[in-house]
């Protein structure tokens, strides 16, 4: 997947409408959304179809799939076949249950980027002590796309060095959660960036702000 200027929009905006006339405006410089549970929670997978088929973006699916194989099997079939590119799915659960969202994935032609320890400060209690095992089992596995935190670099080189440097990493928690762009891209290959950018008064100029800060 080639991310253009490294940053993949987090569309959590809660309605259809205002999310086109969002993407309206910063289509030009971007090529990457991530959707998650708001917008589908509040407009069904519909949203990924309509925006597919409206901007032709890449669309990650950030679903967190978290369940047994079976379960995880149906929900990456039914988010790849509205039209998602990728799908994000929990590592804590174990390898049958990511081997389904991987098999989905091939069967579809399309990318499963696997979470390894998230940005917030809640991570520290439970998942970073097994991230670097998530890690490692993603590289066992040929899994080729990760998402590591923007908000500790030094976990974010350490999960680097287990997934290694072909590997594909995407980093949530710029801005808003208080990650440094330019830092996090020196080790990662885009920057997941949500309410900095659609919570900003003029969203195409906050984003332009955070490409100028890249390049
Ligand atoms: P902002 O904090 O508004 O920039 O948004 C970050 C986006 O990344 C949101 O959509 C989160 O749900 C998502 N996210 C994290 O913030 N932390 C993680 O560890 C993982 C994700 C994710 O999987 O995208």
């Amino acid at each position: 997947m080639k991310i253009e200027n490294k940053i993949i929009l987090a569309l959590d905006l809660m309605n259809l409408e205002d999310s086109i006339k969002l993407c309206e405006q910063i289509s030009d410089k971007l090529n990457t959304i991530k959707i998650g549970y708001p917008l589908t929670l509040a407009e069904g997978l519909n949203a990924v179809t309509t925006l597919k088929k409206e901007f032709d973006f890449n669309i990650i699916c950030d679903f967190k799939v978290a369940d047994i194989d079976a379960t995880n099997s149906k929900i990456c079939d039914v988010t790849f076949e509205s039209g998602a590119d990728a799908i994000i799915c929990h590592g804590f659960v174990g390898p049958d249950s990511v081997q389904a969202c991987l098999d989905s994935a091939n069967n579809h032609n399309k990318e499963l980027f696997l979470l390894t320890e998230m940005s917030h400060p809640g991570a520290r209690k439970f998942l970073q002590a097994n991230a670097d095992e998530i890690a490692r089992m993603g590289r066992e596995m040929g899994i080729k796309n990760y998402v590591a935190p923007a908000t500790r670099i030094n976990r974010l080189k350490e999960i680097r060095e287990i997934v290694g440097s072909e590997a594909c990493i995407i980093s949530p928690g710029v801005g808003k959660q208080g990650g440094n762009v330019r830092k996090i891209l020196n080790i990662s290959n885009g920057a997941i960036i949500g309410r900095s950018i659609y919570e900003a008064e003029d969203p195409k100029k906050a984003l332009n702000d955070f490409i100028d800060l890249i390049y």
